[in-house]
């Protein structure tokens, strides 16, 4: 069972859509909405939710033809890093001029019981399926980071799974890692969704295939794939040190570390279409262009 949301007539509808495809708009205000129904009613969202369609409305239309929005409003996005080799290769490369051999924060980091988090964007800054994702002005090496989302609520408890975007300056973070706040954070540098897919119905989270695909001019450019087998640390250990003295809120979002890194002389142009797609959970689609280019 996958939850969105969608615009129509300048209203947003939360959606349902089930595992044969057929998609139903539900009356509940947001996903965190059912998440507590389905607590107080005693039984799994999936259920609760399953329990609702035969009263609600079918959609005639594909969810990917509607007008889509963030599936939830994430009060805080955060974002682990280093949680796979590939980051770490990359991150080392960036960061050391391209010398492998050097043993940096990052591989420490990489074997540390203390994952790296970090604060990566606010509800403001989080943009959906279909909009801009913003590239910055002052760098010349950016990348999107296709990361499965874990959405929690306030105890940490893991409600759903999406795709999330991490936008990333490689030579921001490479010249000083004191400036990593910027190399992650300004206008629209997240995406999120299209789908929410509920926990109870994700067989394995450590089974899935991601893939990152980048078109310019309607030609691909970018296509690498990679499985979320490879990630290094548990979720629940990720959610654990976020929790650690900390306030969580319903619908947080923790983005767990990106497996796919474009090839070190890539770097977005505006105009890039971004596809994230994670196996049963779905495709974020974004364009990228310049903040200034936004109005
Ligand atoms: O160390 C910087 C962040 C790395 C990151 O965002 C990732 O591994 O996904
Ligand atoms: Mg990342």
């Amino acid at each position: 069972m996958r939850i969105f949301r969608y615009r129509d007539h300048s209203r947003t509808y939360l959606g349902a859509l089930t595992e044969d495809g057929t998609a139903y708009r539900l009356e509940e205000p947001d996903l965190m909405t059912l998440v507590g129904n389905a607590r107080k009613a005693g039984s799994s969202t999936a259920e609760y939710v399953g329990g609702l369609l035969p009263s609600r409305p079918l959609l005639e239309s594909p969810p990917e033809t509607l007008d889509l929005a963030t599936p939830l409003e994430a009060p805080e996005v955060w974002a682990a890093g280093v949680t796979y080799q590939r980051s770490r290769e990359a991150r080392n490369y960036e960061a050391t001029a391209g010398r492998q051999d050097a043993d940096t924060f990052y591989d420490k980091v990489y074997d540390a019981e203390r994952p790296e988090l970090f604060m990566k964007s606010t509800a403001a800054r989080t943009v959906g399926p279909g909009e801009f994702v913003c590239i910055r002005s002052d760098s010349s090496w950016q990348v999107p980071e296709a990361e499965l989302g874990l959405v929690l609520d306030r105890s940490g408890a893991i409600v759903g799974y999406t795709a999330g975007n991490d936008m990333s300056c490689r030579d921001i973070e490479g010249e000083n890692p004191l400036y990593l706040p910027q190399a992650k954070i300004w206008k629209r540098s997240c995406a999120i969704g299209p789908f929410v897919r509920l926990a109870e119905t994700v067989k394995d989270p450590y089974a899935l295939a991601i893939a990152c695909r980048i078109y310019r001019g309607g030609e691909k450019v970018v296509d690498e794939t990679a499985n979320t087998g490879q990630l290094k640390r548990r979720l629940e250990e990720l959610v654990g040190f976020l929790k650690r003295d900390n306030e969580l809120y319903d619908g947080t979002v923790l983005l767990t570390g990106t497996c796919l890194v474009p090839p070190n002389q890539f770097t977005l142009a505006s105009g890039d279409r971004i596809e994230i797609e994670i196996e049963g959970i779905g495709t974020l689609i974004n364009t990228a262009i310049y903040t200034h280019e936004l109005d």
